[in-house]
């Protein structure tokens, strides 16, 4: 009787099939009945090929026939066409990979609900040739601003051990367009080069190559040192040279197409070629020499900032323009969306529109390190765009995406890196909302001319539910979602007010004796009795200068400079008449009022959206944006009341009462793991 009852209450009450995310945007419903595909008679059946027809077979459900065909007239450079005649519909690219994306572009428009008609052709070649995720996963299992437990890469159990989820993670990757990925941290470990070590990677490559992702790896400027028994590390010593080859050999024997090495030296404590008295060039293409008869690319990151008295957004600027010109082909500058460090918001980095004859590719961050990590929900395809579409006065037009995306010459590889927000939870990126910004990327990347909306409602479709009644009110949170966190956050240019360490929550008035200057929020903000904002003009750091006519003139003078970047360029005093007639504080303080209005609505865009969701996705999304909300009066009540020192003003009657008081906020401390959804409860 007994054991009845519990088989019976297991059926009832335990759902067979709860939902956790792991599937991502693919949810596709597999076929009773395999549909009929076939291969031109030239196209050869590989391993890309196999996945390919498999995924038609397993999820293309209409009775309509489907061919693959590689063939040298299709499309290049990984792209394809999709053309639908009266027999059936062609997919042909003239490599498999291609035929893939092909086929992952025709699955897409089948879970939207869309067909393509007799007739019609579609045809698409990918804005980048590298689409590139940059993990910043150490060896031991941590993730460096990771918010999603820990590193998908098991490397104890490797390469011994293949988990299914890497092969997952390369059919995510490669449905949306994403053909490369760095899997470790930039602060890299020497280690990683070791012979292990690189078993282990060659063990990942080949699970991610037949879905087209090549690997990368990012290196350790000092390992000839520390790995390899040399006393100096100096990229012009034939030593060290020699070690480097020897390596890369070794590489290639274990990972034929390796893709090269992503560096970031002399920056934040790594080491580089300036420890040896040598330059970026020096280091960058020393590693080119080595990579060049392999085919392989170094990406060398410009985030580079010295605790020296020029403004940090100078510096990157400061220390590659005078080598414009001097990288080796293979080379590729790895430029941060902005000038300082993926704040809210960001100008562009003028580097983009500087560096003429230098191969340079932007690199966004998905992990929400700066913008509530995986509890708020930020759609950041909004963030990315605006830096993609700004003019950078160059030439005429010449926007940051066509910057990047021009090859210096004839040979040289164009890529956009994403820093990765994926882990080892179930659905990939703890909050299942955070996954958009995974899917935004790699259809971004693929096509910079996608509009944000575009892409904000294909992945709700494809993710949650086609429901017009749940697409179109989600969609305008996720587009409205940036907006709201800058407002909450740093309104108006402010930038870096940020919570020492572990950059969640605000601390504008943090203050670590013996710390770095420019690793404290006063630094950037610059509040005083007179007002508030770093002067970045001629009359200050100068930074205006690095910007193109008329970018320069225009934010130079207080009167032109766009206002979301005001305290960016500017020290602008607290009764400053904003262009809506209000002053300056009254403005900031209309602004974080608006920004906690914004969470509040989407607390109610969400709870209306229960009926389209299943429960375990809304109840875990709805404490986030409970909890969003919470944060964003967290924030509002740090920043006024700190700024209100230093202003005198009153907060303006009717805008807002603070729920908190300034000694509390000031006295209270994120514990690191009370941002993770376990701690969701503890506020300050
Ligand atoms: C990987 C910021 C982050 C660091 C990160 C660094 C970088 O400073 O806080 O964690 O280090 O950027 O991009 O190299």
């Amino acid at each position: 009787m007994r054991i009845w009852w519990l088989i019976i209450s297991i059926f009832c009450f335990v759902p067979l099939h709860a939902e956790d995310g792991s599937q991502l945007w693919l949810r596709m419903k597999r076929n009773a009945v395999p549909a009929k595909v076939s291969l031109s008679k030239e196209t050869k059946k590989t391993e890309t090929m196999e996945i390919a027809i498999r995924e038609l077979r397993d999820y293309w459900n209409s009775p309509t026939a489907v061919t693959l065909k590689v063939a040298s007239d299709a499309p290049g450079r990984d792209g394809f066409a999709l053309n639908r005649t009266n027999n059936g519909i062609s997919v042909s690219s003239a490599t498999d990979r291609g035929v893939l994306y092909g086929i992952y572009s025709l699955l897409r428009l089948q879970q939207m609900g869309d067909s393509l008609q007799v007739g019609q052709t579609v045809q698409e070649v990918p804005s980048y040739d590298l689409r590139i995720l940059n993990h910043w996963d150490n060896p031991n299992g941590t993730i460096e601003r990771g918010y999603a437990g820990r590193s998908i890469w098991k490397w104890d159990e490797l390469p011994r051990r293949i988990s299914p989820v890497y092969e997952e993670y390369a059919r995510a990757n490669a449905s949306i367009g994403i053909n490369a990925t760095v899997l470790n941290n930039v602060n890299a470990k020497p280690e990683m080069l070791s012979t292990d070590m690189l078993r282990k990677v060659a063990a990942i490559a080949k699970v991610l190559r037949p879905y087209g992702i090549k690997t990368f790896l990012s290196v350790n400027f000092a390992s000839p040192k520390v790995i390899g028994g040399l006393d100096t590390a100096d990229p012009l010593d034939t030593q060290v040279q020699a070690w480097w080859k020897k390596k890369v050999a070794e590489i290639y024997r274990l990972i034929p197409d390796f893709g090269g090495f992503l560096v970031k030296a002399n920056s934040e404590g790594q080491p580089g070629p300036q420890d040896y008295g040598r330059t970026h060039v020096d280091g960058a293409n020393m590693l080119a020499d080595v990579l060049a008869p392999y085919k392989g690319v170094v990406m060398w990151r410009a985030f580079v900032y010295q605790a020296s008295s020029s403004d940090r957004a100078c510096q990157a600027y400061e220390e590659f323009m005078p080598f414009d010109g001097q990288f080796k082909e293979n080379v590729i500058i790895q430029v941060k969306n902005g000038p300082i460090d993926f704040q809210p918001r960001e100008p562009f980095s003028p580097l983009f529109g500087a560096m003429r004859n230098t191969q340079v590719m932007p690199e966004f961050q998905i992990t929400q390190e700066y913008l509530g990590q995986s509890i708020h929900t930020v759609f950041l395809a909004t963030m990315w765009k605006d830096c993609l579409d700004s003019d950078t006065y160059q030439e005429n037009g010449l926007t940051v995406a066509g910057a990047t995306q021009r090859r210096t010459v004839p040979g040289a590889t164009t890529a956009m890196a994403g820093v990765a927000n994926i882990g080892d939870v179930r659905n990939w990126t703890g909050s299942d909302m955070a996954q958009s910004n995974w899917y935004a990327f790699g259809r971004l990347s693929w096509n910079t001319e996608l509009p944000a909306a575009n892409i904000a409602d294909e992945f709700l479709k494809q993710t949650f539910s086609t429901d017009e009644r749940f697409v179109a009110p989600v969609s305008q949170l996720l587009l409205r979602s940036w907006n709201a966190a800058i407002s909450y956050m740093m309104p108006l240019g402010l930038h870096h007010i940020f919570a020492e360490g572990h950059h969640y929550g605000p601390e504008p008035w943090c203050n670590v004796p013996g710390f770095r200057k420019d690793w404290l929020p006063s630094y950037y903000h610059q509040a005083d009795s007179f007002g508030v904002g770093f002067d970045r003009t001629t009359n200050g750091s100068g930074a205006v200068k690095q910007y193109h006519e008329p970018l320069s003139v225009l934010y130079n003078d207080v009167n032109t400079c766009p206002e979301e970047y005001l305290l960016w360029f500017h020290h602008v005093s607290w009764d400053y008449i904003m262009r809506n007639g209000q002053t300056l504080w009254d403005n900031l303080c209309y602004t974080y009022q608006f920004g906690v209005d914004e969470t509040v609505r989407f607390v109610k865009t969400w709870e209306n959206a229960k009926a389209y969701v299943d429960a375990e996705r809304y109840e875990k999304m709805l404490q986030r944006f409970r909890r969003q909300a919470a944060d964003a009066e967290w924030w509002r009540d740090a920043c006024v009341l700190y700024f209100q020192q230093y202003s005198g003003e009153p907060i303006p009657a009717g805008c807002f009462t603070p729920k908190h008081r300034l000694e509390d906020l000031m006295r209270y401390k994120l514990r690191i793991d009370n941002y993770t959804a376990a701690g969701m409860d503890k506020l300050p």
